[in-house]
C-alpha cells in the first residue's frame, strides 16, 4: 500500500503528466514551429513544475523544495524536502520521441526515502518507498538477475554541448562497451534508473547529472534490490553528479571496471 505521502506524489505526477501529454501531442502534430520549439518546451516544463509544486506544497506546506525550474526553497521543516524534475528527457520531448518522465523524490534527513518516475506516454508509474519495495503501477519490481557482463545491457548519458565530462565518458565507454551486450543512450536519467529497477537495463552510469535527475531513481533501484553508488567511491550518487547503478551480481565487475585507474 502506498503511504499518504506517496499518494500525494503520485497525484502530483499524474496531474503534471496530463498537461505534458497535451503539449507533447502539439509537438508530435508539428503544431510547434522548429524555431519556437525550445520556448514551447520550456513553457511546458515550467507549467508542469508549477502544477507539481501546487499539489505537493498544498498537501505538505512545511516541506522544503528543490525543483529544476524554480530552484531551492527552505521549508519550516528542515528535515524534509521535495526534489523535482518536472520533465526529464526534454530533448526527446522536443523531437516528438515518447521517452520522457516526471520525477519526484522525497528526502528526509539527507536520505531519499520515496521516489516516483512517471512516464505518461506509456502510462508507466514507477514508485518506491524505503522499506516498502519498488513498483510499476501495481506490479512489484526486481532488478535483473544477469551476472555476466557479456549478457548485460547498460544505459548511460552522453555529455552534451562542450561538457567537461566528455573525455571521462569516452574512457568509460571504451572500457564497458567491448565487454557487454550493449550500451544505450535514451536521454532520460530518471527512466534509465527506473528501467534498472524493472530489470530492463542491467546497469546504468552517467557523469554531469543533477540531484533532480536521479533522486527518485535511486530509491527505485535500491528497493528493487539493486546497488547505487557515486561513480567516485565514497561519494553521494545524488549530490556528486556522477552515478553508477546495477544489479547485485554485476556490481563488483561493473564498479571496478568504471573505477579502474588508468
Ligand atoms: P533534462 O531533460 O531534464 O534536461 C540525460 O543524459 C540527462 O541529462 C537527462 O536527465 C536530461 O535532463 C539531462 N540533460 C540533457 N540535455 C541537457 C542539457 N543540455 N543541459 C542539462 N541537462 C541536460
Ligand atoms: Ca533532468
Ligand atoms: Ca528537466
Amino acid at each position: 500500500m502506498p503511504s499518504a505521502n506517496m499518494n500525494v506524489m503520485i497525484k502530483a505526477a499524474r496531474k503534471a503528466g496530463r498537461g505534458l501529454v497535451k503539449d507533447f501531442r502539439e509537438v508530435e502534430n508539428l503544431q510547434v514551429s522548429v524555431k519556437g520549439a525550445g520556448d514551447f518546451v520550456s513553457r511546458a516544463d515550467r507549467e508542469a513544475e508549477r502544477l507539481i509544486k501546487e499539489e505537493l506544497r498544498g498537501a505538505r506546506p512545511t516541506y522544503g523544495w528543490l525543483g529544476e525550474e524554480t530552484g531551492t526553497e527552505a521549508g519550516e521543516d528542515p528535515t524534509r524536502r521535495w526534489i523535482v524534475d518536472p520533465l526529464d528527457g526534454t530533448t526527446n520531448f522536443l523531437h516528438g520521441m515518447p521517452h520522457w518522465a516526471v520525477s519526484i523524490a522525497l528526502e528526509h534527513k539527507g536520505e531519499i526515502v520515496a521516489g516516483v518516475v512517471f512516464d505518461p506516454a506509456k502510462d508507466e508509474m514507477f514508485w518506491a518507498e524505503k522499506g516498502a519495495g519498488a513498483w510499476m503501477n501495481d506490479q512489484r519490481l526486481r532488478v535483473s538477475g544477469r551476472s555476466r557482463m557479456i549478457e548485460a545491457v547498460f544505459a548511460t548519458g552522453v555529455p552534451f554541448g562542450g561538457s567537461r565530462h566528455l573525455p571521462a565518458f569516452l574512457k568509460d565507454t571504451a572500457r564497458i562497451a567491448p565487454i557487454t551486450a550493449g550500451v544505450r543512450r535514451w536521454g532520460s536519467a530518471a527512466l534509465d534508473l527506473a528501467y534498472v529497477a524493472a530489470g530492463r537495463f542491467d546497469g546504468y552510469w552517467e557523469r554531469g547529472i543533477q540531484p533532480y535527475d536521479v533522486a527518485a531513481g535511486v530509491v527505485l533501484v535500491r528497493e528493487a534490490g539493486g546497488f547505487v553508488e557515486g561513480l567516485r567511491k565514497g561519494e553521494s550518487p545524488v549530490e556528486s553528479g556522477a552515478i553508477l547503478a546495477c544489479n547485485a551480481g554485476l556490481f563488483t565487475t561493473f564498479s571496478e571496471t568504471l573505477r579502474a585507474a588508468d
